[in-house]
């Protein structure tokens, strides 16, 4: 037997430091205020800190003062006004122990922002200043007890040269400004709110405000900007409405009003995030701010809402009440990512949303819940805190929030949060304190399903139905699977959204809640002459893998039938999958595959005549599953029998319904631009028209492609057309390519467009592709966005990614080292591709394996990167 005591430590723990949530203490000290200068320059920035110190009388009572620092030096240390001596530096810590209960700690550091490739902590991008200090960012401009319970009054001021910096902003109100000598200029803002050192912000540089105003619901009148580079704020409407629009939605559907005069946002485009929710300045991402018909999609108009109101919905579930430990990311990233999709369904369509947010669920969540990375929505463990800002924490944990609603209903919830709320504001809380509001406010009991905050996995549920006499069996088993260190699970708590259809009447008596919380449970139904047809967990009420026996006729009846737009969309993606599946598995005879086809091809026949249907909707429905989401529900599986089976699938459907997709998008066509359900639609059906008809017959797709590409008024329809083109290896495909790349010089969005179009097209060289887009002049590696934009639409491009000889897995083992040392937390997004060698058949898994080793060799690694290749080698 093993004696546990001399159990060497894990691999991935050897050498590393390794952060446990069961080892949280409270802070020995506390920071109710501090003042912050800034001398502002490019390279080198001067940064007097003055820390209001209190010993936390909860805290465990030492007299030591931790400062965490990262890369930073100190010039000068005073306590109390005195210059002094005694502290030392341990690691990157500046500690020092201090007498009393109460002292000012004044430190005096220089950061030189423009060598800050990590894009943390105070960098320069374009000539501007800005931070990102979430999560542990502000150690890299000032020491401090960079955890986020510490909350603090903040005073800045700043100072710099006024032709450079002619705009100067920091959280909270602007209170005092004035003029320097030599054509400098200087600042001093103070927020009123107490918040952690992640919540700081601050911006300096030449920018132009767009702006507007909002006035709360108590009358409180809120100057709101957003600031851009000269010329872009064109682009900023869309944005700006998207803000005034949250900021009402959650007076109306959370009672959250805002809680300063202004509200400010910059958008920045060196950005290693979406955004960020800093306490009255956030800061984005460009590509979540600008648009404008000709240079954004639909999606893009769709991203740019949701990401402006997730970061709005922070300022209560985030700032007003903020996390106790990064444990308890969830806490806010889970809550404001449900709030977000709430507020999007609200605005446009809601069961369109409800598919998409599952489909990215599906696509980005799953696999991360069945490889070597899975982890609880609250982690246990982790040595690098920016990898775990993941589809777990985040949509994961929202889909647990959303399970609660569907336990107490819209009413008691929002009873739960009211709760939550008033009981938490101005404190850092954690996730047991949110189910513990939801629990008292909403009256539930929360008691079981806690385990969704302690159980990493897609929890898989079982059905089976009998039926006898006129009675139905409904018979479901749940499993969760084993995860790195969770070998054993316990059963969860399930609801199931229910309905059984009269396959002759083609409608249900009413749709019922079945909440599964044993491993195996039986529900039975009386009156029931004929067996039904199952529709089960309708609406994805629950986040989990339904291995269910529906037949092929079951399916095609639910796509045709099935009142719920969801379980709709999910019968064809089911029926889809149980063909291709098979057909990847190597148990279809012909007879099988033709039947499977016919099957496939007369419910999208169904659907693309069904006139009660809406575009937009259509659209979802035609869709095929992905080949992520394929490959997911096979074993040791062959990516590229998955990608040519899918293939042959949609060149089969090209050609079986030939005249309606030609009839489609000549119908489509004739939609005029607007920003309506009806047009959205149409675009969205018109560039679905072209994908199938791309394999069936591609020189008509190109002239049809073409025809939609020149003749474009907005992104949508010609980022579909060229998506298209790009695929094909027709001469249309270069001049279309050209001509975009051209026409839009210099707009770095949408260069971006150019290049992830290319890298993410079916074309059979795709990778060579890549490769001499590495090469090309607008391509570079200091820009998160361009990064992203060429190599990880070729990570997701799984028909080049997977070619056989392994030359896809050594393209992003070869980013990743040469990314590494320049922003380490970008580079370690690229591993978990990688990671998923353990699903691959064995051939490619050992050459994804050896990558990851060649990675693991490298001799000075980022932790973040270093933790991420260590768990995917071993999990
Ligand atoms: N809270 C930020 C995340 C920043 C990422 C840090 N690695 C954005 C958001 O979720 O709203
Ligand atoms: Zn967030």
């Amino acid at each position: 037997m093993n004696d546990l005591s001399n159990t060497p430590p894990a691999p991935a723990e050897v050498g590393a430091q390794v952060v446990r949530r069961k080892d949280y203490r409270p802070p020995e000290w506390l920071v109710p205020e501090i003042a912050l200068d800034f001398a502002l320059s490019l390279n080198a920035t001067k940064v007097v800190s003055e820390l209001k110190v209190a010993r936390n009388p909860a805290g465990p009572g030492g007299s030591t003062l931790r400062l965490n620092g990262e890369g930073l030096t100190a010039g000068s240390v005073a306590v109390d006004g005195q210059p002094h001596n005694d502290w030392h530096m341990d690691g990157d810590d500046l500690v020092l122990d201090l007498p009393g209960d109460a002292h000012t700690v004044t430190i005096e550091t220089t950061v030189d922002p423009s060598a800050n490739t990590q894009l943390s902590g105070l960098y320069a991008s374009g000539g501007m200043l800005c931070t990102q200090c979430e999560a542990e960012g502000f150690r890299r401009i000032a020491f401090f007890p960079d955890r986020p319970d510490v909350l603090s009054v903040y005073r800045v001021r700043m100072s710099g040269e006024k032709a450079a910096f002619p705009v100067l902003l920091s959280n909270g109100n602007p209170i005092a400004s004035g003029e320097g000598a030599d054509g400098t200029h200087w600042a001093e803002w103070h927020d009123p709110w107490p918040k952690p050192s992640y919540l700081f912000a601050l911006v300096a540089g030449d920018l132009v405000a767009s702006r507007d105003v909002f006035t709360t619901r108590s009358g409180r009148k809120v100057d709101l900007a957003i600031y851009v580079r000269a010329g872009d704020e064109t682009r900023t409407d869309h944005a700006m409405r998207s803000l005034i629009a949250s900021m009402k939605w959650d007076e109306d559907v959370y009672g959250r009003e805002y809680d300063l005069d202004l509200f400010n946002i910059v958008a920045v485009a060196d950005f290693n995030a979406g955004a960020m929710e800093n306490k009255g300045l956030n800061i984005f991402n460009t590509r979540y701010i600008l648009a404008d018909p000709e240079t954004a999609t639909d999606g893009d108009y769709d991203a740019i809402e949701g990401v402006v109101a997730h970061e709005y919905f922070h300022n209560w579930s985030g700032n007003r009440v903020t996390c106790r430990d990064w444990f308890q990311l969830s806490l806010k990233e889970g809550f404001t990512v449900l709030r977000d999709q709430q507020f999007s369904a609200d605005r446009g369509s809601a069961p369109v949303k409800r598919i998409e947010d599952v489909r990215v669920l599906r696509a980005a969540q799953f696999p991360e819940d069945s490889g070597p990375l899975a982890h609880p929505i609250r982690p246990d463990v982790y040595q690098e805190i920016s990898n775990f800002y993941t589809a777990t924490v985040y949509n994961k944990g929202a889909e647990v929030i959303r399970m609660m609603t569907v336990l107490a209903g819209t009413e008691r919830f929002r009873k739960g949060t009211d709760l939550y709320f008033e009981r938490h504001d101005g404190e850092a809380a954690t996730c047991e304190d949110f189910v513990r509001a939801i629990e008292d406010g909403a009256g539930l009991d929360l008691g079981q399903f806690r385990r969704w905050y302690e159980q990493a996995g897609t929890p898989k549920v079982d059905v089976s139905l009998a039926h006898a006499g006129d009675t139905i069996t409904l018979t479901l088993r749940q499993t969760v699977p084993a995860t790195p260190g969770q070998p054993d699970k316990q059963p969860m708590v399930i609801p199931l959204r229910t309905a059984l259809f009269d396959r002759t009447t083609g409608r249900h008596g009413g749709e019922q809640l079945l909440v599964l919380t044993e491993a195996e449970q039986v529900f039975t139904f009386p009156g029931h002459t004929a067996p039904p047809v199952l529709s089960i967990n309708r609406g994805f009420s629950a986040p989990v893998a339904i291995q269910s026996p529906a037949t092929t006729e079951d399916l095609v009846f639910l796509a045709a039938h099935d009142d719920d737009p969801f379980a709709r969309y999910e019968a064809m993606q089911q029926l889809v999958v149980q063909h291709l599946v098979a057909a990847v598995e190597g148990r279809l005879t012909s007879e099988s595959r033709s039947a499977g086809r016919e099957a496939i091809g007369g419910a999208m026949a169904a659907i693309l005549a069904d006139t009660a249907l809406d575009d937009l909707m259509r659209g979802e429905l035609v869709i095929l599953p992905g080949e992520g989401y394929l490959a997911e529900q096979i074993a040791n599986v062959d990516p590229g029998k998955v990608h040519d089976e899918r293939e042959a699938l949609k060149s089969w459907l090209g050609t079986t319904l030939k005249p309606q997709w030609q009839a489609l998008h000549d119908r489509c066509a004739a939609v005029p631009y607007s920003l309506s359900a009806e047009a959205r639609g149409a675009r969205k059906l018109k560039t679905q028209a072209l994908v199938y008809l791309a394999p069936a017959d591609p020189a008509e797709a190109a002239r049809r492609a073409k025809a939609q590409y020149d003749g474009a008024d907005n992104m949508t329809d010609r980022q579909g057309a060229l998506m298209v083109l790009a695929g094909l290896d027709l001469p249309e495909r270069e001049a279309a390519l050209a001509d975009f790349h051209a026409r839009f010089a210099g707009n770095m969005l949408v260069i971006d467009k150019w290049f992830s179009l290319q890298a993410g097209s079916l074309h059979p060289r795709a990778i060579e592709h890549v490769k001499a887009l590495a090469g090309h002049a607008d391509f570079t590696i200091t820009n998160p966005n361009r990064v992203r934009a060429l190599y990880m639409a070729f990570a997701a491009n799984p028909g080049a990614f997977h070619k056989a000889d392994g030359e896809g897995y050594r393209l992003i083992a070869d980013l990743i080292l040469r990314l590494d040392p320049i922003n380490g937390n970008v580079a370690a997004r690229f591993v978990p591709p990688l990671g998923r060698w353990r699903k691959v058949e064995p051939k490619r898994a050992a050459l994804m394996r050896a990558e990851l080793e060649r990675i693991a060799t490298a001799p000075a690694l980022s932790r973040d990167v270093r933790e991420q290749v260590t768990r995917s080698l071993e999990g």
